[in-house]
């Protein structure tokens, strides 16, 4: 539009004109004398009536945690009238459990659920509304005792078997390892769980860098520690929960050193650690007499429980990992491998099996550095599922060659809801996958009267579900 139509257009209109040319502060005062002198005076008087006795719909709600079972009628009311007392409007109704030793009545019992809706009842004689998270059980809306193992959420599991081929093949392949018990309550001893279901057999020529004259010669390494008290023993039985302390002397790094008695090609690093006694990082050297030493490669615990670091370097008969430390800080090392075979940095996070470090980047992928003998073809895979019998027995006719077979399934991670109430003569909340949400949210439901908050309870309203 031109600059004098424009003008034009602002002329037609007095009023606009004149607001337009206003500065902000006339226009705010302006503003200020419509709402005092017009209509504006009643609704000052309603503001201020309003803030010296607010509305029920202005007054604010409040959590009202019931701590793991520690509730009565008569709590329920006194409780009630204490908040319409202070001017609370309403309540969400929280159950959680946490470190609260249990309380006479179990949440989701008969009992719990009178109690909902006594306190449903008395909020409705005090004028005050109520919510209910939408699990009986704290911070537990994915979970509870309604889920059964086969809903759980599930991790993959797997097992290994190396077999020699040219013949027909009978043999019994290992249960992968599975989530045994689960300790369904926070004060409860733990309960059996132990369940599994196989996914696939799959079987792949073994890479040379893990056929028997390979692996022997890494079963043959000896470890020492900068600790004469560290405990080798427990860095290499292959179980996590035991753990070898390494204390490093004042001033001195800690460190841990696998030595052959000939030349060694080692390809990755496999450390991992107790909770909480992980170092920060370290670097890994080699040598070929245990006097000079190269380094091979520094890596850092991105997780604080477990390193997974490759690396392509010449055979030695030496290998130290020199960890970074705090001087009076005691690392825990739950296991220790120098192996000959490549494995994927830090492929655990990356299939995110570890709990922790998942707020921080990843390692960029590495598989383009793999070496050669280490990469195993698409086309080289033979699928064995349909061979395996329910027994875990596979019946192959194996090429020949040596072979690694893997049994997948899947198992419970085992891992609960928290802070999950205590629930009454149930085998207790176990976290699930989606669609078991609905579940939740059906009990939610049932418990919940179909009248609440500012409508008057009566003699003879339907009582929901309770
Ligand atoms: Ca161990």
């Amino acid at each position: 539009m031109h600059k004098d139509s424009l003008e034009d257009c602002y002329k037609m209109s007095t009023t606009r004109f004149f607001i337009r040319r206003l500065p902000v502060s006339m226009l705010a005062i302006f503003s200020l004398a419509l709402l005092i002198f017009g209509a504006g005076a009643a609704q000052a008087a309603s503001l201020e009536k309003d803030f010296s006795s607010p509305p029920d719909t202005a007054r604010p709600h409040v959590y009202w945690y019931w701590n793991n079972g520690h509730i009565s009628r008569e709590g329920i009311t006194a409780d009630l009238e204490g908040m319409k007392r202070a001017g609370i409007g309403g309540v969400m109704i929280f159950n959680v459990g946490g470190s609260f030793p249990k309380g006479p009545v179990r949440c989701a019992t008969p009992e719990w659920r009178a109690l909902v809706k006594h306190a449903v009842l008395e909020a409705a004689r005090l004028g005050l509304e109520v919510n209910l998270n939408n699990s009986p059980g704290g911070w537990s809306g994915s979970g509870g005792p309604w889920i059964t193992p086969e809903l759980a959420m599930q991790k993959l599991t797997w097992s290994e078997t190396r077999l020699s081929g040219g013949r027909k093949i009978q043999v019994r392949l290992a249960r992968p390892p599975v989530t045994e018990t689960y300790q369904p309550e926070y004060f409860d001893p733990p309960k059996p769980l132990g369940y599994y279901r196989d996914i696939a057999v799959l079987a792949f020529p073994t890479p040379p860098t893990e056929q028997p004259q390979t692996t022997s010669l890494q079963t043959a390494l000896r470890l020492t520690a900068s600790d004469p008290k560290f405990n080798v023993q427990l860095a290499t039985d292959g179980k996590e929960e035991t753990i070898a302390s390494l204390t490093a002397a004042a001033g001195q790094p800690a460190w841990i050193q696998f030595e052959a008695a000939a030349p060694f090609p080692a390809r990755t690093l496999h450390l991992d650690f107790s909770p909480g006694g992980a170092a920060q990082g370290g670097s890994l050297l080699a040598s070929d007499d245990g006097s000079h030493w190269r380094k091979v490669r520094a890596f850092t615990s991105r997780n604080g429980m477990r390193i997974t670091a490759p690396f392509e370097a010449a055979p030695a008969r030496f290998w130290k990992v020199v960890f970074e430390a705090p001087g009076d800080m005691t690392i825990g090392v739950s296991e220790a491998q120098l192996s000959a075979a490549y494995r994927i940095e830090d492929w655990t996070g990356k299939a995110v099996f570890d709990m922790f470090g998942l707020d921080k980047p990843l390692p960029p992928p590495t598989s383009a550095k793999a070496p050669a003998d280490s990469i195993i073809p698409r086309e080289r895979i033979v699928n064995l599922t349909s061979s395996l019998k329910p027994d875990g027995t596979l019946a192959w006719d194996a090429p020949p060659g040596e072979w690694t077979v893997i049994r997948f399934g899947y198992t419970p991670t085992g891992q609960l809801t928290g802070t999950t109430a205590a629930y009454g003569g149930r085998p207790g909340g176990r976290q699930v996958q989606p669609g078991g949400a609905r579940s939740a949210l059906e009990i939610r439901a049932r418990a919940v009267p179909r009248r609440h908050g500012h409508q008057p309870a009566r003699a003879g309203d339907p009582p929901g579900q309770l």
